[in-house]
């Protein structure tokens, strides 16, 4: 069984592995910790991660990056259209105003949803572990992290790309609590159960967006007191902003515009990236020089860290504005309450970052955590407490969630009403009752109260409808509890509603029932005692049947992945069997003329390089691209001639220490 964390980021993903000895952060087919959030798509199979992402120039039209905020939206939704230009495919509105990524894959056009390019992405860091951890059968449980900003259908959306991948979610957890609790199982010195908590501010400055998070350590236990965060803040918007400089800069003096044409377009953005990070550790001009970049133009370019700061102000200005958000009216801790700020996140090594804490709090950042693999380690500890096969000291997380949830409901009854049932802070996961009077089938219905302050233009959460109330004997309206929850993965649901009918029962008073107790037969019969009227109120279950606006056919989903699976593997597999075959040729060529020359007879040597020429010629020719069995009949019928010839190497290898001895002992 495996124990897994998953960060998913917008950029690069990590994986936590707990083990005995703790959690660990895995490295990839490439032995690097960061795997690209990157999918693309070929004429025989898909490419994911590293090689997908080296390759995004060769393949640009059919490889998917920047995804993280399309799952769980709409074509039209702001958000989505801001992302969406950082796509090199094609991406279309589909009917029902869905995304469609438009892709050739198996030399077809292919339309993908988002929800399925983050399967794809998924099954390729379960292959990760799964040729990592060799004592790992079968990668299945797992923990992923999400931006706490994240709404119930982008939640929602996410667990169902996690089942399309085959794998098991024990909890969605959000980025923030993955960092806190990352920071604080470890920690010994935290004040005791009921001192005064250490406050402790983490901000994670990443590619798409900057979280803050403010949060209250006890021994034991974390608080999470408040959450802020803004999408316009973080690695890829400085990117672009650096990119727009330089597409100005390039007009003027070369006449080019970089925006017209994707391949360079992209290209540059990476550059920028590049040159951006440099500056994070240099103050002088760094270089950006393209050769060949369009309209076979050379271009060259500098930028300086104070230029880079003066161009970046506003989104700095941001990213000072989501760490003063976190101290709310309704917040009793103020900033100079705030013992320490970590930092975290790719984006959080621009030394300005450093200067905005320090402004803000007085103090100086601290980065005491792997500032890359903080989500990851969070979210395999949270998956190794829920996991069975784990025993974690106990550590208690009180999480909240940041949206007001408005309940509404109508049907017969008292009129219909609505009431707000979670506001911004709450803790979740948590149940509340709401109690309500009706005298038949009602629905209720749950929305985000504030649609300006939730990032997502899907405000309707869902609709639920009860079935079984009904009136009282006499016509009279009946209690009815509702049980709203926001579960651990941070989805609303209706769990329960419950119909309190009142019933009047005789009930014989307990000394009539104690008739002859005592067992005497002689004993005449006591009087019997009047049976006693009595309403109580019984509980009726009632039916509840949940409809959210959208609906993923995880089935479906999950059918066609294990298909893609299949390719991917059938392409792997054939080559597996092309590399053995090509490392024999290689192998036994340098061999024949060395080490085996001794163990064949000249003529039988000579037929055979020329059998191992013709394999290597047809290689080359038409054996570039075929079945994986083809080259496994090669193979053994190259190894058939081979093979005796190495054991008898073999054998007089392992006679020769037996004769050095003997002679020596003479
Ligand atoms: P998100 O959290 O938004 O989903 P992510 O988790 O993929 O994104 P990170 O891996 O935390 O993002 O950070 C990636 C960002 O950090 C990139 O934009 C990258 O350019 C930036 N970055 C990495 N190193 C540096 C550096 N030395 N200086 C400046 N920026 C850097
Ligand atoms: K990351
Ligand atoms: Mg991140």
């Amino acid at each position: 069984m495996s124990v897994l964390g998953f960060d998913i980021g917008n950029l690069n993903c990590y994986i936590g592995v707990a083990r005995q000895g703790g959690i660990e952060v895995i490295t990839n087919d490439y032995s690097l910790h960061a795997t690209p959030a990157c999918v693309s798509f070929g004429p025989k199979d898909r490419s994911m991660g590293v090689a997908a992402r080296q390759a995004v120039n060769t393949n640009i039209k059919n490889t998917v990056i920047n995804f993280k905020h399309l799952v769980g939206r709409k074509f039209s939704d702001p958000i989505a259209q801001r992302f969406i230009p950082f796509i090199p495919c094609k991406v279309v509105q589909l009917p029902n105003d869905d995304i469609g990524i438009e892709v050739s894959y198996l030399g077809e056009p292919h339309t993908f949803s988002p929800e399925q390019v983050l399967a794809a992405l998924l099954t390729k860091l379960r292959t990760i572990v799964e040729s990592q951890l060799t004592d790992v059968k079968k990668v299945s449980d797992c923990v992923l992290a999400v931006p706490s900003y994240f709404t119930d259908v982008q939640r929602r959306a996410v667990l169902s790309a996690i089942q399309y991948a085959g794998l098991n979610s024990l909890r969605i957890i959000n980025e923030t609590t993955a960092i806190a609790l990352a920071y604080g199982i470890y920690k010994q010195d935290l004040p005791e159960e009921d001192a005064k908590p250490r406050n402790v501010v983490f901000l994670d400055i990443g590619h798409s967006s900057t979280q803050a998070s403010l949060v209250s350590f006890n021994r034991g236990k974390l608080q999470m007191v408040n959450t802020s965060y803004d999408l316009e803040a973080g690695g890829l918007w400085f990117d672009a902003l650096i990119r727009e400089h330089f597409r100005k800069e390039f007009k003027t003096k070369y006449g080019i515009d970089a925006s017209t044409s994707p391949r360079p377009w992209l290209r540059l953005l990476d550059e920028c990236e590049r040159v951006k990070k440099q500056m994070s550790a240099n103050q002088t001009p760094i270089p950006l020089n393209i050769e060949c970049f369009m309209e076979d133009k050379d271009v060259t370019g500098k930028m300086q860290r104070q230029e880079f700061e003066e161009l970046a102000a506003p989104i700095f200005n941001r990213i000072k504005q989501v760490l003063v958000n976190l101290f709310t009216e309704d917040v009793a801790i103020k900033p100079e309450d705030v013992e320490e700020i970590e930092i975290v996140g790719g984006s959080s090594r621009i030394p300005m970052i450093r200067q905005i804490v320090k402004d803000l709090f007085g103090k100086e950042p601290k980065t005491t955590m792997n500032q890359d693999e903080a989500v990851a380690r969070g979210a395999a500890m949270q998956c190794a407490i829920l996991s069975p096969t784990f025993r974690v000291r106990e550590f208690a997380i009180k999480d909240s969630q940041p949206y007001r949830i408005r309940l509404s409901w109508n049907g017969p009854g008292d009129n219909g009403g609505e009431n707000d049932v979670f506001a911004p802070r709450d803790e979740v996961p948590f149940s509340k009752l709401v109690s309500l009077l009706r005298s038949g089938p009602f629905h209720v219905e749950a929305h985000y109260a504030q649609p300006n302050v939730v990032p997502h233009n899907q405000v309707h959460i869902g609709s639920w409808k009860v079935n079984g109330a009904r009136p009282g004997a006499d016509g009279a309206n009946q209690k009815v509890k509702v049980k709203v929850r926001v579960n651990p993965d941070g989805v609303f649901t209706i769990a329960s509603a419950i119909m309190y009918e009142p019933k009047i029962v005789e009930e014989v008073p307990a000394e009539a029932m104690e008739v002859d107790g005592n067992g005497n037969p002689d004993a005449p019969p006591a009087e019997p005692l009047e049976p006693v009227k009595k309403t109580k109120l019984i509980p009726v279950d009632l039916e509840v049947i949940e409809s959210i606006p959208v609906k993923y056919d995880v089935q479906k989903f999950h059918e066609l992945e294990l298909r893609m699976q299949a390719a991917d593997a059938r392409e792997k597999d054939k080559a597996d069997a092309k590399n053995s075959l090509e490392e024999y040729v290689y192998e036994m060529r340098d061999k024949l003329s060395e080490q085996y020359a001794d163990f064949i007879t000249p003529a039988a040597a000579d037929e055979f390089r020329s059998a191992l020429t013709s394999t290597e010629d047809w290689l080359y020719d038409e054996g570039e691209d075929t079945e994986r069995d083809v080259y496994e009949k090669r193979l053994y019928e190259l190894k058939a001639v081979g093979t005796p010839v190495v054991e008898r190497y073999r054998e007089f290898e392992t006679r020769k220490p037996a004769f050095d001895t003997f002679d020596q002992s003479i």
